[in-house]
């Protein structure tokens, strides 16, 4: 008996509609420029630039997009097949005109090979950009040389450095699409392009052309954005690389990217800003569950709640297009939680982020109401009241009354136990927890709360939904806080204590900021309100905390908590905090000590690493770079460290375990013996 393996096709196809060559890739799912898909679109050049019945060649893409950009799944591996900067080389070189038909989205590489052909024609639908620096990179097949010579330098910085596509409209107006063709018939219109361009002589190429100088650009760009750039290696490396396309003869300028883009290559930031691009699409899959498992149609959503967290999660609905229900107990509080919804999508459109039609679109898809009897045909309903067990208890009970069967019936609960509230119901299976960050609208993290007796489908249709309204959703087991809250509590603990030994606020948010997070413990309090979760009694001091908020410091909304602030909410060292904690010193009998960032980094940082070790050893995350991706999209941390876990590792295991035991931590197995972190 002989054995046959099946061979895959090949990626790459030609097809022959008179004078013109249409080079066909199907690479599923995205078309990334994988070898095997390079090597395939070298030979389909070659063939066509030497057939002489071909005066033209068009360039396309089946499935749902044109080139998404080189293979990131290569990257940091040995080179295979011909490398992505020279097939782009050859196909600006082809003796005969190269049209790129786009559709769908020409990302990096592929925006690159769109820049390397000689036409560009796209579908209106269609979105070109050149995303690398989110991958810690820039475009490094001449990206950075060409796409300046067709949109000017301004242009190129806004989407090289900032990394956002554009629509196809956009990039017609900017020069980069030379004609916008039929959303249904984008081959055709582009034969017919390459029939009409066949003869053009001299062929265009981007390489040729001039540069208009812009020597203010760059620093003009350095202040309207350089903030939210804070950090990072890739967008300065980006604006060297565009810099030098006005001032280098083309071949210099690609060698100088080419020497910047290995440099990123190379470097820490990449790897970890590559290690979150996969964890967050690897945190959407569910273990022990069956891809293909039936999911429940979501048509119309129940909101319970209309404060800022129900206004916020409704908004998420609206903005993609689902019905809402929004229930609240009072007339007054109703009207002000739509109004509030209003208002956002309002402001939005006014800054031009939103269609001007959006706010109304949006608003006519909400229906308030007084009545949880409202809810009955709701297929999702999410409740987002106060934090107090006792109430969700009750409003389950009723909810398992009032919604029909099949129903998913969600808590947005931030730390309380989803088993204990799913038992009030007679349908536990049906049953989750969607912890949403707050403002809900803006923040893309959702932990998905997996109960005891959550069923897989629900499991499923809440994990697929989560992707619809734009979330990043990370499965999270049932305990105190679930990852994210979890593994604040050890940071804050510490961040206390440090304060007693000898640190000050200012000292451990300046460690945290410097490391890369938005703001640190203390800042973070004040922002989110000292007076929350608190006790309420001024007459009870039992810690710092106590004290601010007995004193009404309650932070930014007072003008004062941690620090103190100007009416522009600028914060200074507050003298009144320095003489609090001292004097909780002087009860405790510590006298304050001199202490290095270095302890804080491992107190408040490495402690959490630990508890994320704990949750994996407990089963309450499915994976390490789940946690990542919990740290990256809910709370800050910055991206270019890949989240804790990831950080972990290029900290090195050994470091974090002795820091840890330096300042007397148990710490957890999977962390000791590297598993949590490999
Ligand atoms: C580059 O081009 C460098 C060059 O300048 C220089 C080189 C020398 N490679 O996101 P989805 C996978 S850097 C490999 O869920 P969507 C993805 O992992 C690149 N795999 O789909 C997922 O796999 P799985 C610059 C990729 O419809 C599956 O495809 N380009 C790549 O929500 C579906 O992905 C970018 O940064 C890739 N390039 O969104 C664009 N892209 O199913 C990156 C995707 O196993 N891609 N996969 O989990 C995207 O932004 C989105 O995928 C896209 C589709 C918008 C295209």
């Amino acid at each position: 008996m002989t054995s046959h393996s099946i061979e895959p096709s090949p990626p790459v196809r030609t097809e022959r509609h008179g004078a013109v060559l249409v080079i066909v890739t199907d690479s599923p799912p995205v078309n990334a420029l994988s070898a095997a898909v390079r090597d395939g679109l070298e030979a389909a050049i070659k063939e066509g630039a030497v057939d002489e019945s071909i005066a033209a060649m068009v360039l396309r893409c089946d499935g749902r997009t044109f080139f998404a950009g080189a293979d990131i799944s290569e990257f940091g591996k040995p080179l295979r097949g011909i490398p992505l900067p020279t097939l782009v080389d050859a196909i600006e070189a082809s003796p005969k005109p190269v049209v790129a038909a786009i559709h769908g989205t020409a990302l990096g590489g592929g925006c690159e090979v769109a820049l390397g052909c000689h036409y560009r024609v796209a579908v209106p639908s269609a979105k070109l950009g050149m995303p690398e620096v989110k991958l810690g990179l820039l475009p490094g097949a001449g990206g950075t040389q060409r796409l300046p010579r067709v949109v000017g330098v301004a242009k190129a910085l806004e989407m090289i450095v900032l990394g956002n596509p554009v629509s196809a409209r956009a990039a017609a107006d900017a020069g980069l699409v030379d004609r916008l063709v039929g959303e249904d018939t984008l081959e055709a219109d582009a034969i017919a392009f390459a029939r009409d361009v066949a003869g053009t002589r001299p062929i265009p190429r981007v390489r040729d052309r001039a540069i208009a100088p812009d020597p203010t650009a760059p620093e003009a760009f350095r202040k309207t954005h350089g903030r939210k750039l804070r950090g990072f290696d890739a967008p300065e490396a980006c604006i060297a690389c565009v810099v030098a396309a006005g001032e280098k003869p083309f071949e210099d300028g690609l060698a100088f990217e080419r020497e910047q883009f290995t440099a990123l290559m190379n470097g820490a930031q990449s790897a970890a800003q590559r290690h979150i691009f996969f964890a967050e699409r690897q945190a959407a899959k569910i273990d022990g569950i069956d891809p293909a498992t039936p999911l429940r149609a979501i048509r119309s959503v129940g909101v319970i709640g209309a404060g800022t967290m129900g206004g916020g999660i409704a908004m998420n609905f609206l903005s993609a297009g689902i019905p809402v229900t929004i229930v609240e107990m009072q007339q007054d509080a109703l009207d002000r939680g739509i109004g509030v919804v209003r208002r956002n999508y309002e402001a939005s459109a006014a800054k031009g982020r939103i269609a001007a039609d959006a706010p109304d679109k949006a608003m006519a898809l909400l229906t308030p109401s007084l009545s949880l009897d409202a809810l009955g045909d709701c297929d999702l309903i999410i409740e987002a009241v106060y934090e107090d067990m006792a109430i969700k208890k009750e409003l389950f009970g009723k909810l398992d009354a009032v919604a029909r069967p099949g129903a998913i019936l969600a808590s947005n609960t931030s730390y309380l136990n989803i088993d204990e509230i799913a038992a009030v119901t007679q349908r536990p299976g049906d049953v989750l927890g969607m912890h949403f960050f707050s403002p809900a609208n803006v923040m893309k993290l959702l932990e998905v709360v997996r109960g005891a007796r959550t069923a897989p489908d629900v499991l499923a249709t809440v994990m697929a939904l989560a992707k619809k309204i734009r979330k990043v959703a990370v499965v999270a087991g049932v305990c105190d806080g679930f990852i994210g809250n979890r593994m604040l509590m050890p940071r804050q603990v510490e961040a206390n204590k440090l304060l007693l030994e000898g640190a000050t606020p200012e000292q451990i948010d300046r460690v945290h900021v410097a490391f890369g997070m938005p703001m640190g413990p203390f800042q973070m309090a004040d922002l989110a309100g000292v007076d929350i979760g608190w006790h309420r009694d001024p007459g009870r001091i039992e810690n710092i905390r106590d004290a601010l908020a007995a004193e009404g410091r309650w932070g930014q909304k007072k003008g004062a908590g941690f620090y103190d602030y100007d009416d522009k909410r600028n914060p200074a060292p507050s003298p009144r905090v320095a003489e609090i904690i001292d004097a909780f010193r002087a009860k405790a009998g510590t006298t304050p000590r001199v202490i290095d960032d270095e302890e804080i980094v491992a107190r408040t940082l490495y402690t959490m690493v630990n508890e994320g070790a704990l949750i994996l050893e407990e089963g309450m995350a499915q994976r390490a770079s789940d946690i990542d991706v919990v740290w990256i999209y809910g709370y800050g941390w910055p991206v270019y460290r890949g989240g804790p876990m990831f950080w972990a590792k290029t900290e090195g295991v050994e470091k974090v375990v002795a820091g840890l035991e330096r300042y007397g931590f148990p710490v957890a197995k999977s962390l000791r013996n590297g598993e949590a972190v490999k």
